[in-house]
């Protein structure tokens, strides 16, 4: 029954969507099978339903390739199969049913070739890497920021000291915790208020613009009135965590942002209850499917440096993505954040280049905010002149203070 769905002569053609995954089972090819009739329009019996005219719609599995462990199969989906601009819709096919297969032993979705016509159906970021530069002023060095920390508890005067010892030491972006929303100890709109005041305060003192990323994770229609007001207070970014927000959610955010136009910062938490098993999807189809919609700028790992396991050739494979030409969706920047430090610096921006937005939360705050905020501004600085670290910190207090506490990598 499924074997009819494998044709590994099959060429698609350049308008159809592909994707590759991984894939263990006993019988390679009725697995292989399966997945693409139960992600199209099969299932486990042939139906009597089924009209001739929609067969152009099942999808095909073209390729199968032996690999150490597993297979790697591709298949190719008719784009006339999905909705247009409807994320859910083409993940419920896609990803959707097929994890669930009992005679799968693993599955991972590993990457999604969207067709041209897909494509053009989805705005991308309203904000992207150029304009986030624009703003800021800061033409080639990687950004810094820190997330406020203990991630949950401070009252919203406390939250707005730390963010503006961060942003006086030298960072340029602070953001709330994944887990930060509107909880009683730091109300949403007290939070906006008092922070907000601290960036202009921060920025008058140093000259510099800064970012403040306010997290709006809420319910759909809330998160579009805390974005508003983030906007009407004259803040120029939020922050929603993309996965336990939902696809549905982020596009509905995004569209508002075509009038609010603040940066869209994507924070990933949850995402590896399914990037790290055997059944599920890695990093690089999110950065897709975000980027896709309109994210501004996204947390992708950290090549494995820190505290988050993030493969290194991974990490560079999904931020290259991100930056990289595609039609007309502009790049997004990736950001690396996760028990790093300024010792990390130089090991981070060798692995993924100076398009990279790195956050330290315990890295700054350990120190005392002020100081790990400076130390990682004269972290980036140094490489910015070619100066190794420990000679830097000789004549920089603060970095000498961090590479001291947390050592420092090469
Ligand atoms: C980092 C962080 C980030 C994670 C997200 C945290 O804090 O704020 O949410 O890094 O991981 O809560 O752990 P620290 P990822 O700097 O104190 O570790 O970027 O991999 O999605
Ligand atoms: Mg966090």
């Amino acid at each position: 029954m499924y074997e009819k769905y494998v044709n590994l002569s099959f060429k698609p053609s350049r308008n159809q969507l592909i994707t590759t995954l991984h894939l263990e089972a006993s019988n390679i090819k009725h697995a292989a099978g399966g997945v693409a009739a139960e992600s199209s329009i099969g299932t486990w019996q042939e139906v009597t339903t089924e009209k001739s005219y929609m067969k152009k719609l099942a999808a095909t599995v073209f390729s199968m390739k032996k690999q150490d462990k597993g297979t790697e199969i591709k298949i190719a989906y008719p784009p006339e199969l999905f909705e247009e601009g409807n994320m859910p819709n083409i993940l419920s096919s896609i990803a959707g049913n097929i994890f669930g297969l009992q005679e799968l032993k693993a599955l991972r979705l590993l990457d999604i070739d969207f067709p041209k016509s897909i494509i053009k159906s989805f705005k991308g970021p309203e904000l992207g890497i150029k304009d986030i530069r624009r703003l800021l002023k800061i033409k080639k060095r990687p950004l810094v920021g820190t997330i406020i920390k203990p991630k949950l508890g401070l009252n919203s005067k406390d939250h707005a000291k730390v963010a503006y010892e961060a942003w006086i030491g030298g960072l340029d972006l602070v953001k709330c915790d994944e887990n930060l929303a509107s909880q009683k100890f730091n109300k949403f709109e007290t939070n906006i208020k008092e922070t907000l005041k601290m960036l202009e305060k921060a920025e008058k003192e140093t000259g510099e613009r800064k970012i403040y990323a306010p997290n709006v994770t809420a319910e759909t229609k809330e998160m579009i009135r805390r974005a508003k007001l983030v906007k009407e207070k004259g803040g120029n970014c939020i922050m929603v965590d993309i996965i336990t927000a939902g696809w549905a959610a982020l596009q509905t955010l995004r569209e508002e942002n075509q009038d609010l136009k603040l940066i869209l910062h994507a924070h990933r938490a949850g995402h590896a209850a399914f990037t790290r098993g055997k059944y599920g999807m890695s990093m690089l189809p999110i950065a897709k499917i975000a980027r896709l919609i309109g994210v501004s700028q996204i947390h992708t790992g950290t090549a494995n440096i820190g505290k988050m396991e993030s493969g290194e050739e991974e990490t560079q494979a999904v931020n290259s993505f991100l930056m990289s030409k595609w039609f007309s969706i502009k790049p997004v920047f990736p950001i690396a954040s996760g028990g790093l430090h300024a010792g990390y610096v130089p090991k981070l921006v060798s692995l993924l280049g100076n398009d990279l937005i790195i956050q330290a939360g315990g890295g700054v705050h350990a120190l005392g905010t002020r100081i790990g905020a400076t130390s990682m501004r004269q972290a980036v600085d140094a490489i910015e002149k070619e100066i190794p670290l420990q000679e830097y910190s000789k004549t920089h207090k603060e970095l000498k203070v961090a590479l001291d506490k947390f050592g420092y990598v090469r």
